[in-house]
């Protein structure tokens, strides 16, 4: 039977066929859509982990009593995933893949890395799937070389390989016939007096596996016009392929170590060798590294950026490689100029507006966080002034607190950070408790929205159920702070301006470090919609005080369209949610509940 799937739906289904039995995620673009699949599939046991290192944590154990598991995470979940991933090629973990989902382009990411410079890093394979089917496939086909070899194996798909659809051919389920069992394995004890010779056992299975990788069939070698050879792998083999159509190709689905003899074999077939991949020259640095002769790779193509049809052509032909495919070597057309621009915005009664509003007319530094409410560095806000990476903001604003000195607490060096809940649970708590413990009195702005908004949604540890849907205890956020040591712990209903403001006011003037849980759950999960809110055209004098608010429910209409001196704001009752932030800005009581509502 055959399915139109997307990468993330097949690499779940490849979880499924290849018997795999507990799989863990932190969600993130463009992976989220794995874990959220594989949680279809009653056969698996998956979760949601707090975070990626808990995830591929969990996954260890699962491995150490024999079963087959899958861990997911997006380009940067593998810089927080990276200690327990190191620790576990050590280990040799049989039966367990890592997918990781790059992101060439930053469609939905701080960074750009190319993740597959872990393989050597930390000495384990890499699968590089180029469509759907080999999504799904390489998950199969990843779980049997780890446990063939006992190293986990990690699964590189990119933006572009994660959310094309394709057909696929579906197969059965291949379960492990022996039942999970705890039996102790020295092997999972990485005490450095019992490892020294750990290391040289991984440079001998990664030599085992670089032999294995010129028989297995996941690189093969695609004969055409001899002239022309081209090595790529994942979506730049799909472009180089449009670009180049009578070219000769290897096509490499292991991208680390790569197959050196296929390799030498492909070389002596063609006349010239190329390299086609995106970000880093990871193929093209091995194939030199063997001593084998490229006429062109990285020095032809853009280094950073997602590629595409029209990259490849041009920047092939460029260097006088024949035979591309004249569609992509003509300029494609301009866009179309003097479009207006739609930056992106907090939707309409978004909670995180409210403490926006607040912030930027206190004028304090804010440290920000990784979510939706990354979007107050934009105006009308401009009230974010830091990101970096998730749970970053609580110690950024610490760092700069002790780096100040006796200068902190000077009304021009206020600072307060704000962090979303998941991501709090994720990696802020620590931060937190790094706060309590060295003295400092940062005030921290928890926005719990109850949810994870960003990637779509997705649970937390304090919505009370599970991915599955099972429920969950709740866990209870304020608690949580003064168990981390924080007396000062304040809830505050997110659309209460006037709250807002003077909870951040006594908790910037307090000597102590304070935690304020604005909450207002996330309008789009949670479907909020109350009655639109009205404007009274007779007493709106058209001061646009209410558009700090940024809400994009509000418009403006002209004077003279209307008849009046003053543009007049409107709502467009189809946006509004009632959430009445707007009115709280308007010092004319012009903007009112619908009748009836008021109070
Ligand atoms: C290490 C890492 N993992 C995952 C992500 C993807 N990601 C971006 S923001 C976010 C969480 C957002 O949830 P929350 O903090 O509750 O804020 P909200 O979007 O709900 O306002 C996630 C999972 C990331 N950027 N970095």
């Amino acid at each position: 039977m055959r399915s139109v799937m997307s990468g993330n739906e097949a690499i779940a289904r490849g979880a499924w066929e290849a018997g795999v039995t507990v799989a863990t995620a932190y969600p993130g673009t463009p992976s989220t859509e794995i874990l959220e699949n594989v949680a279809t599939y009653p056969d698996i046991y998956s979760e949601w982990s707090v975070n990626e290192k808990v995830a591929v944590e969990v996954a260890i154990g699962a491995t150490e009593v024999g079963a087959r598991c899958l861990s997911a995470m997006k380009v940067v979940g593998l810089n927080v995933a990276a200690d327990p991933v190191f620790n576990a090629s050590y280990v040799g973990t049989p039966g367990y893949v890592v997918v990781v989902a790059d992101d060439p382009g930053r469609y939905s990411s701080q960074t750009e890395q190319d993740n597959r410079r872990l393989g050597p890093y930390a000495k384990l394979p890499v699968l590089e799937p180029a469509t759907s089917q080999e999504c799904k496939d390489f998950v199969r086909a990843g779980i049997e070389l780890s446990e063939r070899f006992g190293t986990p194996v990690m699964l590189r798909t990119t933006t572009r390989t994660s959310h094309s659809k394709g057909l696929v051919e579906l197969g059965g389920r291949v379960e492990k016939t022996d039942p999970p069992a705890l039996v102790r394995q020295p092997r999972y004890s990485l005490l450095p007096g019992l490892t020294r010779t750990r290391h040289q056992e991984l440079e001998e299975r990664m030599s085992r596996i670089r032999a294995w990788a010129d028989e297995s069939h996941l690189n093969r070698i695609e004969m055409a016009d001899a002239e022309v050879g081209i090595v790529a792998c994942g979506a730049a083999y799909q472009f180089a392929r449009e670009a180049f159509p009578r070219a000769s190709f290897l096509k490499v689905g292991m991208s680390y170590p790569l197959p050196e003899k296929l390799v030498r074999d492909f070389r002596a077939k063609v006349r010239r060798l190329y390299v086609v991949e995106e970000l880093d020259p990871f193929l093209e640095e091995q194939i030199r590294l063997m001593g084998v002769q490229v006429d062109g790779g990285a020095e032809l193509l853009p280094r950073w950026g997602e590629l595409d049809p029209y990259l490849v052509a041009t920047g092939l032909a460029r260097a006088g490689v024949p035979g591309a495919n004249p569609i992509f070597t003509t300029q494609p057309a301009a866009p179309v100029q003097g479009l207006p621009m739609r930056p992106p915005t907090l939707c309409p009664g978004c909670g995180h507006r409210g403490v926006f509003t607040v912030l930027s007319r206190l004028k304090v530094f804010v440290a920000g966080d990784i979510g939706c409410y990354t979007l107050g560095i934009l105006p009308p806000f401009n009230a974010l002034h830091s990101d970096i990476c998730m749970g970053a903001s609580i110690g950024t604003a610490h760092g700069i607190e002790k780096a100040l000195g006796a200068t902190a607490r000077d009304k021009k060096n206020r600072k307060v950070s704000v962090i979303g809940d998941s991501t709090f649970f994720h990696s802020g708590m620590t931060g937190l408790l790094n706060i309590v413990w060295n003295g400092g009195s940062s005030v921290v702005i928890i926005l719990d929205n109850r949810t994870t908004a960003m990637t779509g949604g997705q649970e937390t540890p304090a919505m009370g159920r599970t991915l599955s849907g099972k429920e969950a205890p709740a866990v209870d956020m304020e608690a949580l702070c003064r168990a981390l040591g924080v007396s000062r712990v304040q809830t505050v209903d997110a659309y209460d301006l006037a709250a807002l403001e003077t909870s951040i006011k006594a908790a910037l003037d307090a000597d102590e470090p304070a935690v304020i849980i604005a909450q207002a759950p996330c309008v789009l999960e949670y479907k909020i919609k109350w009655e639109p809110w009205v404007i009274e055209a007779d007493a709106c004098t058209g001061c646009m005080r209410c558009l700090r608010v940024g809400c994009t429910a509000l418009g403006v209409i002209p004077a003279a369209e209307v008849g009046r001196e003053k543009d007049l704001v409107t709502i467009d009752a189809s946006l509004c949610i009632g959430c009445g932030v707007c009115a709280q800005m308007c010092r004319f009581d012009a903007i009112h509940a619908p009748a009836g509502k008021e109070g």
